[in-house]
C-alpha cells in the first residue's frame, strides 16, 4: 500500500508553525504570504491539476520567472503526486524543443509572452495542456485554478516515487534528464535540517533570504526544503542583487549563495560585520569557493562561510561543519547516511591524501536518467556507487577538497555550461572546420567559456559573429565570453585536442 507520509510535501507541510497565520515568505515587492495562504494555494493548484484528469507520473514542465506562485506549483505537483520539471528561463526554442520531446510533459507551464513559441513546441511534442504563469500572479494557470477547493488531501505516494526530473547537460550526447524520488529529496532535506542547526519556530526560527533562482538544486531543494522543513520564514527576492541582499540582511539569519553571490556581496562597501549582526550562517556551493573570497569574507563580516558540495542527481553530499571547524578550500565532510570515496581507474578505493574519481552511494542518489538505462549502468560501479565526474581528496580528518572534474565542464557563476554542447553547434556553423571551448578564470563568475575556432581552407571566419550565432540559440549564460579564430588546434600524438594548452593561452 502507498503511504501518504512518503509524499514530500506531506512532511513540508506537517512542519508549518501551528500559526498558520504567521508570515512565511516576505517578497521584495512587499507582498507577504502566510503559512496558510501558502498551503491553500497549493492544495487548489493541486486540486486544478488533479481535474485535468493526468495520467499517474505525469510531467509538468514548467519554464516562468521566479514567484511564489511558481514555488506554490512546484509544491502542487508534489502534493498531487505528478512529477515536477523545472526548466533555466534562458532556455531558447532548440533548447525546449528537446527538453519537451524527451520529457513529453502532460502539462507545460509558461511565461504569457513566451506563450507562442513554447506552445508550438509543447503541442508537437504530445503536450495536453499549455498553461501561462507571470511573475505579476497574472496567467491562464491562476485563474484556471482560482474555481478549485482550496481543500486538499496529499496525494499517496511511496518513497521511490518520482517526484522531480531535473535536466543535467552531459560531457557528450544530449542533456540528461535526472529523475528524484520523494525519498531523495525527503532524506537530504531531515539531513540537513539536523547538520545545518536550523531552529524550530519555538526556537526563535530563522529567517532565510532566498536570492537564487528555483529551476535548479540549489534554490529550488536546498534552499526551499530548508526553509520549510524547519517552518522558517523566507524573503524571497526575485532576483539577486547585492544591495537588495545588504538591505534585507538585519531581518534574516541565513543566507545561501553561489560563490558568484559572495564575490559580489565583498563589492559592496555596506557590507561590514554590523550589517550581518544577526546573521546565523551563510552556506556556499554549486562551485569552487575561492580561498581569498572565503577569508575576506571572515575579515569583512566576522562569518565564516560554511561551504558544500551536492549535484543535481544526488542533491548534497557533503558539507563543512555547522559546528567545528569550517576548513577554507575544502567541501567538508560526507554527509550522514552518504557513503564517499575516492578511487583510482580501477574503482580502488585510495588512501587520504591521495587524488582520484569521488563517488557516492546514499539515499540522496537518484534513480538513474529519464529513458536512458544504458546511460544510467555506465555511470554506477558494480557495487552501486555513482561515478560524480569530480576529482578530489580527502584529507586525514575526513575533509574533501575538490581539485578537478573529470567531466569536461565549465561553472559559470553556478551554472553548468558542457563544451561539448557549445563545440558541436559552433561546428555546424558555415565554414568551421573545427572549435574548441575551454573555461578560463573569471573574476565575477569564477570561471567563463572561451571559444577557440578554426575555418574551413579558404573561408575568413568572424569571432563576432560565431558569438553572435550562439547567443540566437542558446540560454545567454552558455555563450563564450570570447572566440578566437586560429590557424590550428594544439593535438598530443594522440591526435587528441590539448584543452589545458588552450587553457593556458587564453586565461
Ligand atoms: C548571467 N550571465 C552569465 C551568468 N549569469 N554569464 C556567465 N555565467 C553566468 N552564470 C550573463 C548573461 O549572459 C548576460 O550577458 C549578463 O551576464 C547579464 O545577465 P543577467 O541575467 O542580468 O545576470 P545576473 O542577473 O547578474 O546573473 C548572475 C547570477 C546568475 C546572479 C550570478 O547567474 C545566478 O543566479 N547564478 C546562480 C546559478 C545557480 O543557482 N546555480 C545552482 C545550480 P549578455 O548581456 O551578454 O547576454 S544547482 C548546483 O549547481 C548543484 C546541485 C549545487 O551544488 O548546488
Ligand atoms: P549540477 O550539474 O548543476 O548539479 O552541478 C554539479 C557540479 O557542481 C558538481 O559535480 C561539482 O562539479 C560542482 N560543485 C557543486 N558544489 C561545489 C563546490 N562546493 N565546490 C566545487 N564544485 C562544486
Amino acid at each position: 500500500m502507498p503511504e501518504a507520509s512518503a509524499n514530500l510535501y506531506a512532511h513540508l507541510r506537517q512542519a508549518f508553525p501551528a500559526d498558520l497565520d504567521a508570515t512565511a515568505i516576505e517578497t521584495d515587492a512587499g507582498q507577504y504570504y502566510s503559512w496558510r495562504d501558502l498551503d491553500r494555494g497549493t492544495a487548489m493548484l493541486a486540486n486544478f491539476l488533479q481535474s485535468l484528469g493526468l495520467p499517474e507520473g505525469a510531467r509538468i514542465a514548467v519554464q516562468v520567472e521566479k514567484s511564489v506562485e511558481a514555488l506554490m506549483l512546484y509544491l502542487a505537483t508534489l502534493r498531487a503526486g505528478y512529477v515536477f520539471l523545472p526548466l533555466n528561463t534562458a532556455y531558447q526554442s532548440a533548447e525546449i524543443d528537446y527538453f519537451l520531446g524527451n520529457a513529453e510533459p502532460a502539462v507545460v507551464v509558461c511565461d504569457a509572452r513566451n506563450f507562442g513559441w513554447v506552445s508550438t513546441l509543447a503541442f508537437k511534442a504530445g503536450t495536453r495542456w499549455v498553461f501561462t504563469l507571470n511573475d505579476d500572479r497574472t496567467g491562464s494557470l491562476l485563474e484556471r485554478a482560482a474555481h478549485a477547493s482550496d481543500q486538499h488531501a496529499v496525494v499517496s505516494k511511496q518513497s521511490d516515487d518520482l517526484a522531480v526530473i531535473i535536466y543535467t547537460s552531459g560531457t557528450t550526447g544530449r542533456s540528461k534528464g535526472a529523475m528524484l524520488t520523494h525519498c531523495n529529496m525527503l532524506s537530504n532535506a531531515l539531513v540537513l535540517k539536523d547538520c545545518w542547526g536550523w531552529r524550530s519556530p519555538q526556537q526563535g526560527g530563522d529567517v532565510l533570504i532566498h536570492a537564487l533562482p528555483i529551476f535548479h538544486v540549489h534554490g529550488l531543494f536546498v534552499a526551499i526544503h530548508g526553509a520549510l522543513i524547519n517552518g522558517s520564514k523566507m524573503i524571497w527576492l526575485a532576483k539577486f542583487d547585492p544591495k537588495v541582499v545588504l538591505r534585507h540582511l538585519p531581518h534574516a539569519t541565513v543566507f545561501m549563495g553561489v560563490p558568484t553571490l559572495y564575490a559580489r556581496l565583498l563589492a559592496e562597501p555596506g557590507l561590514n560585520k554590523s550589517a550581518a549582526r544577526h546573521m546565523r550562517l551563510f552556506i556556499s556551493g554549486s562551485a569552487p569557493l575561492l580561498l581569498d573570497t572565503f577569508k575576506t569574507w571572515q575579515d569583512r563580516t566576522g562569518h565564516t562561510i560554511l561551504e558544500r558540495y551536492g549535484m543535481s542527481e544526488t542533491i548534497m553530499l557533503t558539507s563543512n561543519p555547522y559546528q567545528g571547524e569550517r576548513r577554507g578550500g575544502t567541501v567538508g565532510l560526507p554527509l550522514p547516511g552518504v557513503s564517499l570515496r575516492v578511487v583510482d581507474g580501477q574503482d580502488a578505493v585510495l588512501a587520504s591524501g591521495e587524488i582520484g574519481d569521488i563517488q557516492v552511494k546514499g539515499p540522496n542518489v537518484f534513480a538513474g536518467y529519464w529513458r536512458m538505462p544504458e546511460k544510467t549502468a555506465e555511470e554506477f560501479t558494480t557495487d552501486g556507487f555513482f561515478k560524480t565526474g569530480d576529482v578530489g581528496r580527502v584529507d586525514a580528518k575526513g575533509y574533501m577538497t575538490i581539485v578537478g572534474r573529470s567531466k569536461d565542464l565549465i561553472i559559470s557563476g553556478g551554472y553548468n555550461v558542457y563544451p561539448a554542447e557549445l563545440e558541436s553547434f559552433i561546428n555546424d556553423l558555415p565554414g568551421v572546420a573545427e572549435s574548441a571551448v575551454v573555461g578560463v578564470p573569471h573574476a565575477d563568475f569564477g570561471e567563463v567559456g572561451v571559444a577557440v575556432v578554426v575555418a574551413r581552407p579558404g573561408v575568413q571566419l568572424d569571432a563576432g559573429q560565431i558569438l553572435a550565432a550562439l547567443k540566437a540559440r542558446l540560454a545567454n549564460y552558455k555563450v563564450p565570453k570570447q572566440c578566437h579564430v586560429v590557424a590550428d588546434l594544439p593535438r598530443n600524438a594522440m591526435g587528441k585536442v590539448q584543452k589545458n594548452l588552450l587553457r593556458t593561452q587564453y586565461s
